[in-house]
């Protein structure tokens, strides 16, 4: 019962390439995906026949790891323009993936995590500073939310500070980053040939790239300086260690694609997540006061948090998941196949062709969540967790590709979300309605909030 994946109608030669909007693809990909009920269609974006996935049990085939890989499709080709074969962006067959993925797995370990929380924790302090200050006035959440993962992760995994918090303007790595991403995505929907025409864009692409090298050029240069701290982060690790498998050490072209992969991905994707974490919670009331309970017995009056507290949380933990599967900052993954293949019995995919996996569909599909669309963090409850379809919720993707910095965003956002719980009252002083930013991750944009401390003394 062989039958061909449905796909919008496109125009000759360019096929769907010029219905997706520049600013905003995986929401389009997602309205599309409401007219394909049977939870797969394809689109052909610039000269590719792409396939997008959400059904929950199509979804479980194309996580089969005999069957699919991950191999670099735009858009993370172009990125690869700045990380390299870093382990974000590195396909399967490339050993240097292994390498580096066993020599910094300790860095990731629950032991690590516990070392790296007296950093955390300061940056997080710096933040409920700043709020302090604004006493009242509108804070912009996810260039705050920015200003603390990035900061947190250059300082934990690499002992540098960028001192976002001394700052009004976004450090100059940031707009870097975000225009290379913009123009990373924009290469990723267009031919070749059109690229090559922008001149001026390429230039402006370069120069922020350089602008990014010469930061990380920086953070190493100065570990090298520096006393040997005798610490066991990313940074000592990529330097020190070698492979237990193959022996092998990671060169320096890699240690800088492997430093500017953590500083991108360690910090992005987490921003995002505590910034849709505030927007639900000021939606849903009945959950913030639950936040609030729980923080009021957990950390009562000034009491700083440790270690062990913030992983005795519960309603914070569940606030994130259940977050995670509305607003995942993530919005797709991308597999492909290792060979010419069948999913469902039915829809035929070519070995080497991009099959997407639409989180923005699967993790609200009607097959697998009663009530999708309701913030709901009981969900998350260990007695309802369990009768969850195996494969409609993977917010950090899965198997060996998936999220090495799980276990560290988690710690992070759990803290962060503590701490300013315990300290602050937010007021949706603009009435807030959702509008995403789409740049490679989701943020909601121009998100701002009315924070007052929650006791006066502070
Ligand atoms: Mn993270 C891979 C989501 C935080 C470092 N991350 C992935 C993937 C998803 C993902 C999804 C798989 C991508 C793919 O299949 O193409 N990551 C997240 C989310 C958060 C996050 C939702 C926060 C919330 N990630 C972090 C943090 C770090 C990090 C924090 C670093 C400290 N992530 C990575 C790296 C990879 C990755 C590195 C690539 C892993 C690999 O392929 O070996």
């Amino acid at each position: 019962d062989i039958r061909p994946i449905r796909s919008p109608r496109g125009a000759p030669v360019v096929g769907n390439t010029l219905q997706i909007p520049a600013d905003g693809p995986v929401q389009y990909f997602a309205e599309v995906a409401r007219r394909y009920p049977e939870g797969i269609f394809s689109m052909d974006i610039a000269g590719r026949e792409q396939v997008f996935v959400y059904d929950p049990d199509l979804v479980a085939e194309v996580c089969d790891e005999t069957r699919f890989g991950k191999f670099i499709r735009p858009p993370l080709s172009q990125i690869r323009d700045f990380t390299g074969a870093g382990l974000f962006t590195a396909n399967d067959d490339e050993p240097v993936w292994g390498e580096a993925h066993r020599i910094l797995m300790p860095a990731f370990s629950q032991r690590a995590m516990k070392s790296y929380f007296s950093q955390m924790l300061e940056i997080a302090q710096e933040l409920g500073g700043k709020w302090q200050r604004a006493d009242g006035r509108p804070v912009t959440v996810a260039d705050d939310f920015t200003r603390l993962t990035l900061d947190t992760i250059s300082l934990s995994g690499f002992g540098y500070r960028f001192n976002s918090f001394r700052s009004e303007e976004l450090h100059p790595f940031l707009t870097a980053m975000q225009n290379a991403l913009t123009e990373a995505m924009r290469r990723s929907q267009e031919v070749s040939l059109v690229t090559r025409l922008r001149h001026t864009d390429d230039r402006a692409y370069r120069e922020s790239i350089a602008t990014m090298r010469d930061l990380v050029d920086g953070v190493i240069k100065e570990r090298r300086q520096g006393a040997t701290s005798g610490e066991r982060d990313l940074l000592s690790l990529m330097v020190e260690a070698s492979d237990p498998v193959t022996g092998n050490r990671l060169d320096d072209g890699n240690i800088r694609d492997q430093t500017l992969t953590f500083l991108i991905a360690g910090h992005e994707t987490t921003s995002g997540l505590l910034s849709f974490a505030l927007y639900s919670l000021l939606r849903n009331p009945h959950v913030l006061a639950q936040a609030y309970a729980e923080v009021d017995r957990m950390l009562p009056g000034d009491s700083v948090p440790d270690y062990e507290t913030i992983t005795k949380l519960d309603v914070i933990p569940r606030i994130l998941d259940e977050t995670l599967r509305l607003w995942s900052p993530i919005p797709l993954i991308s597999k492909v196949p290792l060979e010419d293949t069948v999913i469902g019995g039915r829809y035929p995919v070519k070995k080497g062709q991009k099959v997407n996996l639409l989180f923005r569909r699967l993790h609200v599909h009607p097959n697998a969540w009663e009530r999708p669309d309701e913030f709901d963090i009981d969900r998350w409850l260990p007695e309802n967790k369990a009768g969850h379809h195996p494969y409609a919720y993977f917010p950090f993707g899965t198997g060996a590709r998936a999220c090495i910095g799980r276990q560290f965003a988690l710690t992070e956002a759990r803290l962060a979300l503590a701490l300013l719980l315990q300290k602050f009252t937010f007021a949706d002083h603009t009435d807030y309605r959702m509008d995403v930013k789409e740049a490679l991750t989701f943020k909601p944009k121009d998100f701002t909030v009315r924070v007052r401390p929650r006791r006066e003394h502070e």
